[in-house]
């Protein structure tokens, strides 16, 4: 078992107590292990094989979750979940992932109307059952149903990109153990950086291809081998996820990662591209059109120009190397040619982290915690937005205990300040509710005092598209509001974005000197590509965010800068690339 499959059991577990009305602190222990492990860069394999290290030493894990831990390890079971699992009718789970129907509500569903299933769930929607249920009325219905076709679309299965990055990382560890491997990359949707990913892609260099597919196979993660031919194979892996392997020869190795990376319509077009120049490209190499070399059987095409390199392929054709993020067919080659490809953000170029949260609300870790750790991460300033009063499911923050918040890090400042420079500024922020009537959650006089202010929206998100929009650019508007927080509410293959005229947003935005978050939550990733570019466009500088609500929360910072990278962003178009000086400058008021 992988973290992320240990993260998945305790999260499930935490999912089936909460049903039966379990203990709160029970929940939340696994909840937040849940949460530890899933954030983990190293296996809880390696921690538990290493002599020199306990399980227990490990932030909320005790020796009950360690003994768990290593009972999954050995057997991938648990004699607790197989009694929960006794207990709970099994399609819970299922319907526990529709946004919106946490344990209590699923267990009305399932005690009142014999729910059993998504499909018995949609069923009793369209007949009108779970209007009439205590709690339940017809928007609710209206949302379970929408809810329903979004996960039921096979499209948003896919993995997060996140959740891809773990097992490729691990796979190549495992890959380049093999001394029969030349080079390996991981190509496809995962080294374009696409926010989700369905199967895994790898490309090795070897002379022998049996030996390296016999490696994949015996990866203790493999769980079927699907397929297997003389230079291609392809295995079930962790979580189900597809992995399929290319062995080819040195010469090749580039035109084969070029290939496989696509994606199919970069491709297409790069083909036509070369076509117009006498070439013709394909995983082999580069050739020469009408020079038919008889003796390369594998071509039968002609003289190999290039194929080592990804740069020699890209070269052979007249263009530079093109950065896999942008291999969409968006013009990209056209730029190539013209020498105007962006030079795209990098993490390094990120100095500051605008929005995160700290105990006082619904994070993890305390104030002066997430500072250490913005600190560990060599970050220059951060911004501490913890939620405001409206969201009281996190105990949002009133006035008062926002200005406590706010004397706390002002002291805080000041200590930080005592031997000179200090290793970084802490900005006194909040992330205000955009309310459903329109307006924000907390009034403008406190507002102004704040040096960062994140507007989100988290209520009242089935509102008409006027409603929405009008209540976003009303807040846009809003002098006091630096930045609008993940702008469309989506949660990848959970729930679709609201309703908003995205267009409308960008112009009030440029208008008003307003920033748009990326937010580099992977399960939000939002502004999404599309829309950052055409932010980028109308003018608008983007903030990459963490919305951190722990301090390894504040790892993702690289899931939202691939983002950008995706929608073509250069580190002058990233408002938190710039020094403290610099977002002042920018800043509207
Ligand atoms: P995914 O797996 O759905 O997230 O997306 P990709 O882009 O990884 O797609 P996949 O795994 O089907 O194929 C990997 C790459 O292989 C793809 O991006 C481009 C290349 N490729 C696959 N099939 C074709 C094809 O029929 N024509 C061309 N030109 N390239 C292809
Ligand atoms: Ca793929
Ligand atoms: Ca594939
Ligand atoms: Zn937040």
């Amino acid at each position: 078992m992988t973290n992320a499959d240990i993260a998945a059991t305790f999260d499930h577990i935490a999912d089936l107590l909460e049903y039966q009305g379990g203990n709160v602190f029970r929940v939340r222990a696994y909840r937040n292990a849940a949460r530890t492990i899933g954030g983990m860069v190293e296996s809880l394999a390696a921690v538990r094989a290493n002599a020199g290290r306990f399980l227990t030493d490990i932030d909320g894990i005790g020796t009950d979750l360690a003994e768990k831990i290593g009972s999954l390890l050995d057997t991938g079971e648990l004699p607790l979940l197989a009694e929960l699992r006794k207990a709970v009718p099994a399609a819970v789970f299922d319907i526990m992932r529709v946004p919106g129907l946490g344990p209590k509500k699923v267990k009305l569903l399932v005690d009142q109307l014999g729910i059993d299933s998504l499909d018995s769930l949609e069923q009793a929607c369209r007949e009108g059952r779970v209007e009439q249920v205590k709690g339940f009325g017809a928007k609710t219905q209206t949302m379970i149903l929408d809810n329903i076709a979004f996960a039921k679309n096979p499209d948003h299965a896919r993995l997060l990109w996140q959740e891809a990055d773990a097992i490729v990382q691990d796979l190549l560890g495992w890959m380049r153990g093999c001394p029969h491997v030349r080079q390996i990359e991981g190509a496809g949707s995962w080294r374009r950086g696409r926010e989700t990913v369905g199967d895994l892609d790898l490309v090795v260099d070897s002379d022998d291809s049996a030996a390296v597919m016999d490696r994949l196979h015996a990866w203790k993660e493999t769980s079927a081998v699907l397929l297997r031919g003389d230079t291609k194979t392809s295995v079930r892996g962790p979580r189900g996820v597809q992995i399929d392997l290319r062995v080819v020869e040195h010469g090749s190795f580039g035109a084969a990662l070029q290939y496989f990376t696509g994606s199919k319509e970069h491709n297409v077009r790069l083909r036509s591209w070369a076509r117009e120049r006498g070439l013709t490209i394909n995983e082999y190499g580069v050739y020469e059109l009408g020079t038919e070399d008889k003796n390369d059987a594998k071509s039968a095409k002609g003289v190999c120009v290039a194929g080592d390199t990804e740069q020699a392929v890209y070269g052979a054709v007249g263009l530079p190397w093109v950065p896999p993020e942008l291999r969409e067919d968006r013009n990209e080659i056209v730029m190539a040619e013209r020498g105007e490809l962006p030079e795209l953000v990098e993490l390094a170029d990120i100095r500051g982290d605008l929005h995160m949260h700290t105990t006082a609300t619904d994070g993890e870790d305390t104030l002066a915690e997430m500072v250490r750790a913005a600190v560990a991460r060599g970050l220059q300033y951060i911004a501490i937005t913890d939620h405001g009063q409206r969201v009281t499911m996190a105990r949002g923050l009133d006035k008062h205990r926002l200005l406590k918040q706010w004397d706390e890090i002002d002291r805080l400042n000041e200590s930080l300040a005592e031997d000179g420079r200090p290793p970084i500024v802490v900005w006194k922020g909040i992330e205000v509710d955009m309310l459903e009537k329109g307006g924000l959650d907390l009034p403008d006089d406190v507002l102004e005092k704040a040096d960062w202010v994140v507007a989100s929206l988290h209520y009242g998100q089935n509102q008409p598209r006027e409603r929405i929009t009008a209540r976003i650019i009303e807040a846009i508007e809003n002098p006091h509001v630096s930045v609008i927080g993940h702008p469309t509410g989506r949660l990848l293959n959970r729930r679709p974005p609201y309703d908003v005229d995205i267009e409308a947003v960008i112009a009030a935005a440029a208008r008003t000197g307003t920033f748009l978050e990326i937010n580099a939550n992977p399960w939000r990733l939002d502004l999404n590509d599309h829309h950052a570019a055409a932010a980028k466009k109308a003018g608008v500088k983007i903030v990459i965010s963490t919305d951190a609500h722990s301090t390894r929360g504040l790892d993702v910072m690289r899931c939202g800068v691939l983002q950008a990278r995706r929608a073509g962003l250069e580190a002058g178009d990233v408002a938190n690339s710039r020094t403290l000086a610099g977002l002042r400058k920018l800043m509207k008021r």
